[in-house]
């Protein structure tokens, strides 16, 4: 039998498990075995569909099991998963299905009409498993010889935008993906007794590939929420021994009076990472729950880099240790030399997480991947007297919103775009709830018969709502210092 890398390490020995893997909170479950099948059956449909090694399958769908076992099937047949946000609008996509040429594109049906005429096969899946997908896949066999996949072949690329506003495709590797799981599986100590409350989008790393991978390992279950609902995240936490959320997840959960210490007093773990938690919030929910949050770093290119203990303290306002295996460096922006413990530096990261590079981008990847292994992160952080790591900002022109990375140039240069705009700034703002929100400065051309609702109309079919800013503001000009970059941060301190 020939060996796929990434499966074996996930679902290799659990074929005729009967164990649940996953469940709603309908009532419907599916076990190992059954996942399994239905990813042969898929896997079959690819190979039927020309996925060849290497090959592409993109999906922009609604989150399901089904969409789980399309990533597994796509492992399965040695395709290359990628998962895409469901917010995207049909131009943001364009350019993903542009760059990437996948094979196969599966999508929801209420959008199947956007997308006639592409390259791609295209197949249709809606959150309740209607559209052509299964039934294309029903009469295929559940057997499925896996396709021989090393550790170093790509089995995912998910895309992550830039600075210069164009998204690149992190490659993630088969082990880069199973090495991080098993790594977390250890220091979180996940064991088959977990159920994980999974309330998070499955199109990134968090939620595809921690949540999932981690407990189709350990041999744990799932709770799948279709999304953030804070009466059903108060109905199912009896029910589960973990979660796993970006920082909203936890303020949210805190202003709600039905969550309290007796709700969650059996939890065993509460993992939080993606966008920075204020250490207030480590605060309230130890006082208000009795546990302490174990907060994580990680990135789309390199999985996760560092974690607070288990055991010893998790210190609010630290995103703890280098993780085994990985290492991490503190460096000089400008030269890249070595910082000692206590300076503040960019953060670079090295291990058998790191990505391959980004896709057809070799310049990009020559710019933030160093030939000794190194990935510049473009977050700026110090090593404290006690080893544990701190993010203190980032050099990268980035606004983290409720765990949704945006990146202000691909909104500026839209705006820019428009009839009767000059110039303009997008910022982040600080937000209660999202941690931070989008806003915009624009300056307008003399006499230009534009505001801020007709921008903002303007903006809707191009970008993902979450992306469209929150807050617009005119202005004469920009402020700029002496070299004459905007000044974001006084924009910022402004309007935030
Ligand atoms: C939704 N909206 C947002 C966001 N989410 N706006 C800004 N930022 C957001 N994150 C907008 C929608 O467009 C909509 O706008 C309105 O809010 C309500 O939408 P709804 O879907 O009801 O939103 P929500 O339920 O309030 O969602 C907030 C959320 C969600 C629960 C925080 O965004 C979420 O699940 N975030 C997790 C993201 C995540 O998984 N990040 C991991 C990536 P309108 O009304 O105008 O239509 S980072 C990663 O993977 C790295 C590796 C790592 O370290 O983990
Ligand atoms: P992404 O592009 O989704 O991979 O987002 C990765 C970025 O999210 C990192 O480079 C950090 O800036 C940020 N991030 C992830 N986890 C944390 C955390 N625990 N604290 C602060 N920032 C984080």
């Amino acid at each position: 039998m020939s060996t796929n890398h990434l499966f074996d390490g996930l679902l290799g020995a659990r074929e005729s498990d009967s164990r649940t893997l996953l469940r709603v909170p309908a009532g419907a479950s599916w076990s190992y075995a059954e996942i399994v099948e239905l990813s042969g059956k898929l896997a079959n449909l690819l190979r039927e569909q020309g996925v060849k090694p290497g090959d592409r399958v993109a999906a922009q769908a609604a989150k399901s099991v089904q969409a789980i076992a399309l990533y597994l099937a796509t492992v399965r047949a040695g395709g290359v998963f990628l998962p895409l946000n469901t917010a995207y609008t049909r131009a943001e996509v364009d350019y993903f299905l542009e760059d990437a040429e996948p094979t196969v594109f599966v999508c929801d049906s209420a959008r199947a009409r956007e997308f006639e005429g592409i390259e791609a096969q295209v197949f249709t899946l809606d959150a309740d498993a209607d559209g052509s997908l299964i039934p294309a896949s029903n009469s295929l066999p559940v057997e499925f010889e896996n396709l021989e996949r090393g550790p170093q072949d790509l089995a995912a690329i998910l895309y992550t935008s830039g600075t210069t506003g164009l998204s690149k495709g992190a490659m993630l590797s088969h082990d880069n993906l199973l090495s991080n799981a098993l790594t977390l599986v250890d220091y979180w100590r996940f064991t088959a007794a977990d159920v994980l409350l999974h309330a998070l989008p499955i199109f990134h790393t968090h939620g595809l590939f921690v949540a999932t991978n981690i407990i189709m390992i350990c041999g744990g279950s799932m709770i799948f929420l279709p999304r953030f609902d804070l009466d059903a995240m108060i109905e199912q936490l009896p029910h589960a021994t973990s979660l796993m959320g970006v920082p909203t997840f936890y303020t949210r959960l805190l202003a709600d009076p039905r969550f309290e210490r007796e709700l969650v007093a059996h939890m065993r773990l509460f993992v939080s990472g993606s966008a920075p938690m204020l250490a207030e919030t480590h605060v309230q929910f130890e006082a208000t729950s009795g546990h302490r949050i174990l907060e994580r770093y990680g990135m789309t290119e390199t999985n996760m880099n560092t974690s607070n203990p288990y055991a010893g303290e998790r210190r609010a306002g630290s995103v703890g240790f280098p993780l085994p295996g990985v290492e991490i460096k503190i460096t000089d922006p400008e030269n890249g030399a070595a910082l000692a413990p206590g300076e503040t530096g960019m953060i670079e990261v090295r291990g058998p997480n790191v990505f391959l590079g980004y896709w057809r981008k070799p310049e990009k990847t020559a710019l933030e991947l160093r030939d000794d292994g190194f990935f510049i992160t473009g977050d700026m952080g110090k090593f404290d007297a006690d080893g544990y790591v701190h993010i203190l900002g980032r050099e990268k022109d980035l606004v983290i919103s409720g765990g949704y990375n945006i990146y202000p140039k691909q909104i500026e240069t839209e705006i820019d775009a428009l009839d009767g705009v000059t110039e303009s700034a997008v910022f982040g703002i600080p937000d209660p709830d999202l941690g931070e929100v989008v806003a915009a400065a624009v300056v307008l051309e003399a006499g230009a018969a534009l505001d801020q609702e007709h921008i903002l109309s303007a903006l809707q079919p191009l970008l993902a709502r979450f992306k469209l800013p929150r807050k617009l503001v005119l202005l004469d000009k920009l402020p700029r210092n002496a070299m004459g970059k905007v000044q974001k941060n006084i924009l910022r301190d402004r309007y935030g």
